[in-house]
């Protein structure tokens, strides 16, 4: 489909959802088409969540018509696809500040608006959230209605099942969306997916409708009326679905993109109480060709041409990404040691499994959102005899905490985590920031962290990891590495070694990961020693004792917070000691990380040369030194 600009007055005349209450029908189709259009137009000029979003225009347009938000409250799960929610709520104008700096998020933020009425950028919690407003609601005596919309890759979490298991067997007015399109980011996996595919396959579709039909022929009026307006009002037939059994009301399967269905079912559904589930189906990309051809390219993207879909950044001479080091490391090493599984909780693309999935089909698994099953999963498969690597953003994680301390270090078990988007990840926000992994790993008995300071420490690391007995996590950023030669062996580099890189006086720069090019660039204004500390655990304390006794001020450099950070372990270690020499932590504060630009940000934070030079030499000025 070319695109060309049409006008879009009567988006423009939308400044918040009680416009849209008071449009009829053909007008919300048009004002469906338009917010298509603007959608594409924006996303267009600013990167951002693409195919999410247009598969919920319809449903977006169809919930502000039929619901009285923000009195109502609309809870989006993740919140990738509510950009079409934004520009409806008085945000239309600002999108094209979206993820930036200063801007607005790229997620719902309860500060940015109230009709985002529950913060999100991590999957699977839309249901338990809606499930406490509306118990909220219940007590406080208000009569609203609360929504929660969730897409089939987010049911498969186990928190999106908790929280159906608690509200089917309550009386909470609760209504679930569940958004159904086949994918995840990557098309979605498990019998939950298959399950719901089955429900909509056209084979079980016809055998319900005859079904129904056969079932109606034999019995008397009356019955057959009462059957016919509940048929009506479910939409269909229904099997007795996983979700009647867990105590919703099931509604559906019903077109996500046909106002003229979505409308009335919604308002149906909306005069009855109780927990009730409207299964919709939607096409992601919907309604842009290339974004409905490779829905996977254009889940996210940066900014793009609207005529061809290509991108106008070009990556073609940038040096490769620490995923794409990961990506070939797991490749030769999975080569080299057939015990090697890899596991991905739906992130194959993001996390760099792309290639592995297809060369090692029967030894990768991804196991859906899940993150607290990957990690025991992958504790069970090493108890006996498998060499797991789970790969895994540093902010997602967080969300298998008691897996990592109760599965794998409490029972000291050869699992290696290959944690991607450590540090700062730039437009997606605070939610997904990897600033705390280190504190919160580097307390756990057994546990060991390496951060390398480029790709060839980031592939010998690996290595190291996948060679260690015990649990081991490597951390690494979002973005390219630096460019340098690789060997392309698979050698170890000496486990809890650190390495100096260079010889200076009086300061010493201890860095934790990447941000050891930028020291190296400071050392040379300050003649500072440099070490490239490679473990945040266990700590290399010869070379600290060592460089502590040697200089008048140590500082730690990393990404990371510096509460409870590798910067902390050093601390620690050297007042244990009794050291006397002084020591400057540098790292996030404790603050949340915004959207911004990864190299503003760093700026920002004080992590680029300019501020780690002002900051160490401030302190230097303090100390008289
Ligand atoms: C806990 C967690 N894990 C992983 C992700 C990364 N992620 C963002 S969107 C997404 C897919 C969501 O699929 P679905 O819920 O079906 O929504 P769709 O994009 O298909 O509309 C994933 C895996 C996340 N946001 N949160």
């Amino acid at each position: 489909m070319p695109f060309s600009k049409s006008n879009w007055s009567l988006l423009e005349s939308i400044d918040s959802p009680a416009d849209v209450r008071n449009l009829n029908r053909s007008q919300l189709k048009e004002l469906s088409r338009q917010l298509r259009e603007f959608l594409l137009d924006s996303v267009a000029t600013t990167g951002g969540h693409l195919s999410a979003g247009l598969g919920t225009i319809e449903l977006t347009v169809a919930l502000h018509h039929v619901f009285n938000t923000p009195y109502d409250r609309l809870v989006w799960d993740v919140g990738h696809q509510t950009y079409p929610h934004k520009i409806l709520t008085g945000r239309r104008e600002q999108m094209r500040s979206l993820r930036q700096k200063g801007g607005i998020a790229g997620f719902p933020k309860r500060e940015e608006s109230e009709y985002d009425t529950f913060g999100t950028g991590h999957s699977s919690t839309s249901i338990a959230a809606a499930l406490g407003i509306s118990i909220a609601a219940k007590q406080n005596h208000e009569n609203r209605h609360c929504i929660a919309v969730i897409g089939d890759g987010a049911m498969t979490a186990g928190m999106s099942f908790e929280a159906l298991n608690h509200a089917g067997d309550s009386d909470a007015n609760l209504l679930v969306i569940l958004n159904d399109n086949d994918m995840s980011i990557s098309p979605n996996v498990g019998a939950l997916s298959n399950h719901l595919t089955r429900l909509l396959s056209g084979d079980l579709f016809s055998t319900l409708r005859e079904g129904g039909k056969r079932v109606l022929e034999n019995i008397p009026p009356a019955l057959e009326l009462a059957k016919r307006t509940e048929e009506h009002v479910k939409g269909m037939v229904t099997p007795g679905t996983l979700f009647e059994e867990l105590g919703f009301n099931y509604f559906g399967p019903v077109d996500g993109h046909d106002l003229d269905t979505l409308i009335p079912v919604l308002r149906n559904i909306n005069q009855q109480s109780g927990p009730r589930l409207l299964h919709i189906k939607t096409q992601k990309g919907k309604g842009y060709f290339p974004a409905e051809d490779a829905p996977v390219k254009y889940h996210g993207v940066s900014s793009f041409d609207l005529s061809t879909g290509t991108t106008t950044s070009t990556n073609s001479d940038k040096p490769p990404t620490y995923t794409e080091i990961f990506s070939q490391w797991l490749c030769d090493m999975a080569e080299q040691d057939k015990r090697l599984v890899g596991i991905t909780p739906a992130m194959r693309e993001g996390s760099g499994l792309v290639e592995f999935s297809q060369k090692f089909p029967q030894r990768y698994f991804d196991v859906g959102i899940a993150e607290q099953h990957a990690v025991t999963l992958a504790a069970g498969m090493a108890c006996d005899g498998l060499k797991p690597v789970v790969a895994i953003y540093s902010t997602f994680l967080q969300r298998a905490y008691d897996q990592l301390i109760h599965d794998v270090a409490i029972q000291n078990l050869s699992v290696v985590f290959a944690i991607d988007r450590a540090g700062i990840v730039g437009a997606d926000g605070p939610t997904h920031t990897g600033a705390y992994d280190i504190s919160f790993l580097r307390c756990i008995p057994n546990m060991v962290i390496m951060t390398p300071a480029n790709e060839a420490d980031c592939r010998g690391l690996l290595t190291t990891a996948f060679l260690h007995d015990g649990p081991s996590a490597v951390r690494y950023p979002r973005g390219t590495a630096t460019g340098m030669e690789l060997n392309t062996e698979l050698k170890a580099l000496p486990f809890g070694q650190a390495e100096q890189t260079r010889s200076g006086r009086k300061v010493a720069l201890l860095v934790f990961g990447t941000l050891l090019g930028t020291a190296m660039e400071v050392a040379e204004t300050l003649d500072a020693t440099v070490i490239n500390m490679r473990f945040a655990k266990p700590l290399d304390i010869k070379m600290i004792e060592k460089v502590a006794k040697n200089h008048d001020l140590l500082v730690t450099i990393e990404d990371n917070a510096i509460a409870g950070g590798a910067g902390s372990g050093v601390a620690e270690h050297l007042n244990q000691q009794g050291s006397t020499t002084r020591i400057l932590h540098l790292g996030f504060p404790d603050e949340l990380i915004n959207h911004g630009q990864p190299e503003e940000m760093h700026s920002d934070w004080g992590l680029d040369k300019n501020g780690l030079l002002e900051s160490i030499e401030s302190r230097i000025k303090q100390l008289s030194m």
